[in-house]
């Protein structure tokens, strides 16, 4: 380092599911360090949705001692990554690529955290200038120990796709992962999904340690088994420091006025009475779903905050008429009673909001450690990537109810509404889960309280960097 003082750089990769924990750490890093720890923050630019960089830009104003750099990357053509057409994972790869042009960026860091997706392309940058790397994995510890075992079950198959048509056994761990809780595209030999996992995972020993937005007492048997060396050999240490949640910022931010429209709504509902429904930043569920997933919110007969996403990125133009989608007098019936919104809203604090007391939700890791965090009970209805073995996580921890048969949806077939009203009502009333959930939350206080393992594990990774 150049001033001889610790500083650590941050490099995330592309979508809000990974952005907000970079986001989250970055800030306990800057207000944690005590003033001796330098924290800067790398933004590959041009970023692929328009929220992405609002939410760097209000990092850095409300958190000014965090220094920015931009690390321009080319937009990939169609030509040069023909294998998917999705914006996020073409982001990731042109990072990748890039690698290469970071060294001048990282001149005075002396530590660095990445993303897992890009790890196998930067750590050897990270390695050639002696700069100790650790990887913030932003998905669940069940996630992390199927990556770490994922190289090995691909090498130990005799054909290259029929290991993924029987559950993968991972050493360490009681329950085997049923096939149809792996991501479908590691199904896939081939799939830039697929090969960048293989290439990731077996290179996580070459990182200084992992960094994961769990806690102990959600994932209790998967982090002794990752910790105790038993699911892969080589691991390196995985602290466990969740769940993330950001600090307030050290100068408070001027209220925008006006207030926000979902939760000016919330306060005039009754305590716990609201189900939040949101399947992510990054779903397509088809036309005809969303009509029986809005017959099935109106026959629930629960009130409901339902945020609808019709587009990939926030950046595309195209309008989404909401009164053909649902149905004419959908959403004037439902009034009072139900609010659709078709956009961004600040779902950390709507979880928190009193009178949220249930939440049908896709089971994006930021989105499950966002609910344990509040208490919220969890209906999952999990779709692609990570998400069903996410979702095995909420029903095993207590935070909420999976119902599997669901999970057909994802692949073409339909889930009708008087079965989704059926379920959304048993959630809502279902008061053995209301406190088991509450009870995780408690959980999740403790752990980050003093003395409790989270805070102990974030010290242990603080004391790390800071040498
Ligand atoms: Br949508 C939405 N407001 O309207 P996940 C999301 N979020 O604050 P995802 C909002 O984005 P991956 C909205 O609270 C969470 O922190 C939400 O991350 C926030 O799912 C984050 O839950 C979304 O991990 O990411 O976006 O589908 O594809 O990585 O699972």
């Amino acid at each position: 380092s150049n001033s001889g003082r610790p500083h650590v750089a941050l490099l995330p990769s592309a979508g809000m599911g990974h952005l907000t924990p970079f986001c989250r750490l970055a800030a306990l890093l800057s207000s944690r360090g005590g003033g001796d720890l330098d924290v800067s923050f790398i933004t590959a630019e041009p970023t692929v949705s328009l929220k992405e960089y609002l939410q760097i830009r209000d990092l850095l104003s409300s958190f000014p001692s965090i220094k920015s750099h931009r690390f321009k990357v080319p937009e990939l053509s169609p030509s040069q990554f023909p294998s998917s057409p999705d914006p996020f994972f073409q982001q990731w790869e042109s990072i990748r690529r890039c690698a290469h042009l970071l060294p001048p960026l990282l001149a005075s860091a002396t530590a660095l955290i990445i993303d897992t997706a890009s790890a196998s392309a930067v750590l050897p940058v990270a390695k050639q200038l002696n700069i100790p790397a650790y990887i913030l994995f932003t998905s669940s510890a069940s996630m992390l120990s199927l990556v770490a075992h994922f190289p090995s079950h691909v090498i130990s198959s005799t054909s290259p796709s029929a290991p993924l048509m029987s559950n993968i056994l991972i050493p360490g761990l009681k329950h085997p992962v049923p096939a149809a809780w792996v991501p479908p595209p590691l199904h896939v030999p081939g799939h830039i999904f697929s090969t960048l996992t293989v290439d990731n995972g077996r290179c996580l020993p070459e990182a200084d340690g992992v960094i994961i937005n769990t806690f102990d007492a959600l994932e209790p048997e998967v982090l002794a088994a990752l910790n105790g060396g038993r699911v892969a050999h080589g691991l390196p240490r995985v602290f466990a420091v969740g769940p993330l949640v950001a600090p307030p910022p050290p100068q408070q931010m001027e209220e925008t006025g006006g207030g926000d429209y979902p939760i000016a709504w919330l306060d005039r509902q009754r305590d716990k009475s609201v189900v939040y429904v949101s399947f992510g930043s990054r779903t397509a569920m088809s036309p005809e779903q969303i009509r029986e997933l809005a017959a099935g919110l109106e026959r629930s007969g629960c009130s409901f905050l339902w945020v609808i996403k019709t587009k990939k990125v926030d950046r595309d133009e195209e309008e989404t008429d909401l009164g053909a989608l649902l149905g004419e007098g959908y959403v004037e019936r439902v009034k009072g009673r139900g609010l659709v919104v078709n956009g961004w809203v600040e779902q950390e604090e709507i979880l928190r909001h009193r009178a949220v007391g249930g939440f049908v939700s896709h089971c994006g890791w930021n989105s499950v450690t966002e609910a344990a965090v509040a208490g919220v009970r969890v209906l999952c209805w999990p779709r692609m990537g990570d998400q069903r073995l996410n979702a095995e996580v909420v029903r095993r921890s207590g935070v909420g109810v999976w119902m599997e048969e669901w999970s057909w949806e994802a692949e073409g077939g339909v889930v009708g509404g008087e079965e989704i009203g059926r379920r959304v009502k048993e959630m809502m009333e279902d008061e053995g889960l209301r406190d088991s959930a509450e009870r995780v939350a408690e959980e999740a206080r403790v752990a980050l309280g003093v003395g409790g393992t989270s805070s102990k594990e974030m010290e242990e990774f603080i004391s790390r960097i800071m040498m």
